[in-house]
């Protein structure tokens, strides 16, 4: 029988997020300033701080720092949604999470395609925040069945990409030759087309009912939104946009800024308005559409439930002092009310994993690999004697408080809308066709696991019993 020459899945997503990104620069132009951007500053301040370039270098690949974390697209229908899921596998990307955005005013819920072992991380960390248009949150009757009908109607992938999908599944991989092809067809489906689908009457109706859905219904495909590489020094490159041309959204999403990084901060430059042509008969009538940015990322240490309930409730009460406003005017306060309310959010690693907020990788110190051990010890004894180490496990998805910020910020400065709050995970699963999994049980796994892995290196003898 031949070899297996299957490429592997991590292969076909760094390949895949490479050609994204050539593709998008090239499509946005202002993304190529960001990207160059971000370069920079990030260069900057590992010239600045030799320790932070140290650590880097032993965990990250310093040359690939500045590539794209993640990207996002929106999508029409359940048969859209469950057919991306089957695509991404094949990359190596499962839905981690459920985000419902009802409740601040967009008309979706949604997951995060990712990597989820260490190692795929390690190799390519892209992942796609993936959003499914709730119909079912228009009152208007007619134009929700207009909005159906359409979306019925269009094909977003090339038959190309569906039968490779299929190969992969049957055969359990591709070829270098197929998985060419493969990210080849598939970046079809995140074009840009800037001829819409729809009259400029009925794409009017669709935007006045929500900016949201004109984006998803009237378009070809689920055109890639934005791309977000990792930045080092996010307020840096906030305060540096505008000397670079491009406009930032009004704040940094997330938490303030800290010694030591949580969850996930992220900004954006606001989405440029595009020309585009709508049908009208047999011609083409010029007009705009608004939905494509830039975003950048910092991210920092996964929270457990309790430091994720306390994140949550400082954001809360930093928000009920001040609501940040897209004009930007009231960002000062915002951002003092913000750093007053994280005052109560411990700020130093070892207080962060006594308190049980954070999740923590444990390894054997130099000490710790010298010695064995009688019996097995808890791991605050090993720590306390200098045998183990911890580090902060990385927080790899999503906030949808931030999420509904970079989702407004790009939906224009209009006044926002109220939908009631309606989560409905069960659904997006059914339309899916896959449960999403769990993110809070997967840093768990990953902490137990080191922690059992250096308890096993120190007590040999009871591990081989
Ligand atoms: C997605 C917005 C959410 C993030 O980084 O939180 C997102 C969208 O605008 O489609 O990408
Ligand atoms: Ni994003």
């Amino acid at each position: 029988m031949k070899e297996n020459s299957f490429l592997s899945a991590d292969d076909i997503r760094s390949a895949f997020s490479a050609a994204m990104s050539i593709m998008y620069r090239e499509e946005v132009p202002a993304y190529g300033t960001l990207m160059d951007l971000v370069e920079r500053v990030n260069a900057e301040t590992l010239c600045a701080d030799a320790q932070l370039k140290e650590r880097l270098t032993a965990t990250d690949s310093l040359e690939r720092i500045s590539e794209e974390r993640h990207g996002a697209i929106r999508l029409g229908t359940p048969a859209e949604l469950s057919m991306m899921r089957r695509v991404f596998a094949v990359m190596g990307m499962y839905p981690v999470g459920y985000y419902d955005l009802s409740t601040a005013g967009v008309p979706v819920h949604s997951t995060a395609f990712r990597p989820v072992g260490e190692a795929s991380l390690k190799r390519n960390p892209f992942r796609v925040f993936t959003s499914l248009l709730r119909l079912d949150l228009i009152a208007d009757v007619t134009l929700r069945a207009e909005a159906e009908a359409i979306l019925k109607e269009r094909r977003i992938f090339t038959e190309g990409a569906v039968e490779l999908t299929g190969r992969a599944e049957r055969t359990g991989g591709l070829d270098k030759a197929d998985a060419e092809r493969f990210v080849a067809e598939v970046l079809e489906t995140f074009r840009w087309h800037d001829r819409a689908n729809v009259s400029a009457d009925l794409y009017k109706r669709l935007h006045d009912a929500h900016r949201l859905i004109a984006d998803v219904v009237c378009f070809k495909g689920p055109h890639i939104n934005h791309l977000t590489p990792r930045t080092l020094d996010i307020d840096r490159v906030q305060a540096l946009m505008p000397d670079h041309g491009i406009a930032p959204k009004a704040v940094v999403e997330g938490p303030p800024t800290r010694q030591c990084p949580i969850l996930l901060r992220q900004t954006s430059f606001k989405a440029l308005e595009e020309a585009v042509s709508f049908r009208e008969g047999d011609c083409w009538k010029a007009g705009s559409h608004t939905a494509r940015f830039g975003e950048i990322e910092q991210r920092g240490i996964a929270l457990t439930p309790k430091g994720r309930g306390l994140y949550d409730r400082l954001l809360d009460e930093s928000r009920k002092v001040v609501r940040p406003t897209a004009d930007g005017s009231n960002a000062r306060q915002y951002e003092a009310a913000l750093a007053e309310a994280f005052a109560a959010f411990p700020d130093s690693w070892a207080e962060i994993r006594e308190a049980g907020l954070g999740y923590f990788s444990y390894s054997l110190t130099e000490k710790g690999r010298r010695m064995k051990l009688p019996g097995r010890r808890d791991i605050d004894s090993l720590i306390a004697e200098g045998l183990v180490r911890f580090d902060p496990i990385v927080y790899e998805d999503f906030l949808p408080v931030s999420a509904a910020g970079i989702f407004q910020s790009n939906l224009g400065d209009g006044a926002q809308q109220e939908f009631v709050a309606s989560p409905n995970q069960q659904r997006f699963e059914a339309d899916l066709g896959a449960a999403v999994l769990n993110e809070f049980e997967h840093y768990d796994g990953i902490e137990r696991a080191s922690i059992e892995s250096c308890l096993e290196a120190l007590t040999p003898a009871i591990a081989a019993e």
